[in-house]
């Protein structure tokens, strides 16, 4: 029987970009992080836990997200339209993380940055 609780309203949302997430309430996610062509930015504070990230991609071309979670990578299952955004939920204990755009060459080219979790 579906849960149809409103505390599993976060939930199944890991790994998947969403291409525009409905208004959503105050405080829905922890940590902005904006991607363009030669840089990335995080914004925002996160605790421990369940972290939600809204990736906004201010670029010309299309980008993503990977992020370094202890000894594995996690990313957007698609890529994120110029002017788009993406949603990515994980579960982060305290400490810094690197992010980047995983497609080819962006990474060197700058895309990349780090956000903490306290
Ligand atoms: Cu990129």
């Amino acid at each position: 029987m579906p849960a149809a609780g409103a505390g599993d309203y976060d939930h199944g949302y890991a790994d998947t970009a969403t291409p525009s997430a409905p208004t959503a309430p105050t405080g829905a996610h922890d940590i902005e992080i904006t991607l363009q062509e030669r840089s990335a930015s995080a914004s925002g504070m996160a605790h421990a836990g369940q972290v939600k990230l809204a990736i906004k991609n201010q670029g010309r071309f299309p980008h993503s997200l990977a992020i370094s979670v202890g000894d594995q990578t996690r990313q957007l299952g698609s890529n994120i339209a110029p002017g788009g955004t993406g949603e990515l939920t994980l579960e982060l204990a305290a400490g810094e993380y690197t992010f980047w755009c995983p497609l080819p060459g962006h990474r060197q080219q700058g895309i990349e940055g780090r956000l903490r979790v306290m």
